[in-house]
């Protein structure tokens, strides 16, 4: 039976996202609600709106109960889950399948094995990807990270096996420290996340963050959409995405792609997923797969023409891939500016009433956001509000171009990020690509000195 009506797991320019790809394709939406998203976007233009909680998203957006309930009542037959909340939830995975109904995302058993970074690992190194080197499981003996530290060689990274997006790491610099940092890390990574699991990797002083975007049909045919550089972030949350990424030629992009689209296939993936990469000194080195659609995910789109939310609802339909490895080609260059509700340059969150609000247009200009005018930013949920994606034949014209839209963009009543945004693509640094995980925050620094 093919998919005709789909719940939308999720909030925001997501759950718009969502909805427009499933109209597209003549598929009817249900978007769920908490009460303090009654007057978003998508659910004015969703065919159904269901309520399913308070604003907190543990009583909302994570209530498993409440949306699988929502399904059952609205007759949908598949549920979107977007990026957060319970997209990379195993068992929420199980659960909906377990009510026939069908799951925009990978096996559960993939999310589950990726959700554990320990095992993570060990997959991708299974599966001929490189590692960064370390140990070759989860450490606990402080005596055996020594000698795999001493092998390795100092800086270390100590990182927790349910952590992931940052949380719960401790660079180690020399042996006299490893123990008591060890055992912090496990200490704090239990109180997180209920698992004292961790393990070591060498520390990479100075990389940039390079993402694979992959996609299987789940019966071991998989391709590749190039890649991202997500380089340009600010404790952990990515400020500025680009594709392709400015120091990735394109033997290197074939090359890496072959090695992640065959793993892939082997493994058997289904549907989107992302594969982090460190890459230092030319080389790529695995930390991490998502096994979600990502926000940054538009870039891709833009350079490749695909649409990856179709894509992902066709193979969840049971459909095969639209396109084939030989047909993608990468065309030209894509920037995304996240801009969010707060602060540019002190971050502080500054949610409320959006009094005037202006969507830059023109060619290649393309904005995913929930915003209009008159519409009250919740405080209880991610401060992003909207997606500013442009695309230009050359990065120097998709630079000029990003410019000339963020001077177009009007948000007014909040402050936002846009002037972060303007300042950034004012440096050289950034015009010229020459940036890695640690440039923004050390730009910052700069800035308040
Ligand atoms: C690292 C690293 C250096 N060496 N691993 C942070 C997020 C998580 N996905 C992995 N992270 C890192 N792992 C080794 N062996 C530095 C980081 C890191 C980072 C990575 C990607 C993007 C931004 C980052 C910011 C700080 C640290």
């Amino acid at each position: 039976m093919p998919i005709t009506r789909l719940l939308i797991a999720n909030r925001g320019e997501i759950a718009l996202r969502i909805h427009r790809a499933a109209h597209e394709m003549g598929i009817e939406t249900v978007a769920v609600h908490s009460t303090a998203d009654t007057d978003a976007m998508h659910v004015r233009l969703a065919d159904h709106a269901i309520c399913i909680g308070p604003p907190p998203a543990a009583e909302s957006y994570l209530n498993t109960a409440a949306i699988i309930s929502a399904a059952e009542i609205s007759g949908a037959d598949a549920i979107h889950p977007g990026y957060g909340f319970l997209s990379e939830n195993a068992q929420f995975a199980e659960i909906v399948e377990a009510h026939g109904i069908a799951w925009i995302g990978p096996k559960p058993e993939h999310i589950r094995t990726m959700g554990d970074k320990v095992e993570a690992k060990r997959t991708a190194g299974a599966l001929g990807l490189p590692l960064v080197p370390g140990s070759a499981g989860a450490v606990s003996d402080p005596e055996e990270a020594a000698k795999i530290a001493e092998e390795i060689g100092y800086p270390v990274i100590i990182k927790a096996a349910s952590g992931g997006g940052g949380r719960g790491m401790k660079v180690c610099n020399s042996p006299d420290q490893l123990a008591s940092l060890m055992k912090q890390a496990g200490t704090e990574a239990k109180a997180a996340f209920g698992d004292d699991t961790v393990y070591l990797e060498k520390y990479l002083g100075n990389p940039r963050h390079i993402e694979f975007q992959i996609f299987g049909d789940g019966n071991g045919n998989a391709i590749h959409l190039g890649e991202r550089d997500c380089s340009l972030q600010r404790r952990h949350q990515k400020v500025l995405e680009e594709a392709p990424s400015p120091v990735i030629t394109p033997e290197e992009r074939a090359r890496m792609g072959g090695v992640v689209s065959q793993a892939m296939a082997d493994m058997g993936y289904r549907g989107a997923g992302t594969i982090e990469f460190l890459w230092e000194n030319g080389e790529f080195y695995f930390i991490e797969m998502n096994t979600r659609l990502q926000v940054e995910h538009p870039v891709t789109e833009a350079i490749t023409g695909v649409d990856l939310v179709r894509e992902q609802i066709r193979i969840a339909d049971g459909k095969p891939l639209s396109v084939r490895q030989e047909e993608i080609e990468f065309k030209g260059h894509a920037i995304e500016c996240r801009i969010n509700a707060e602060d540019p340059f002190t971050f502080a969150p500054s949610p409320g009433l959006v009094t005037a609000y202006h969507a830059a247009g023109g060619m290649h200009v393309r904005v995913d956001s929930g915003l209009y005018a008159g519409y009250r930013i919740p405080p209880y949920y991610d401060s992003m509000i909207a997606k500013l994606i442009v695309y230009g034949r050359t990065r120097e014209g998709c630079i000029m171009r990003l410019r000339r839209a963020l001077e177009e963009m009007v948000v007014e009543g909040v402050k936002t990020s846009i002037p972060l945004h303007q300042a950034l693509l004012r440096d050289p640094d950034v015009l010229n690509g020459d940036y890695t995980i640690k440039w923004l925050e050390e730009w910052m620094e700069r800035r308040e000195s």
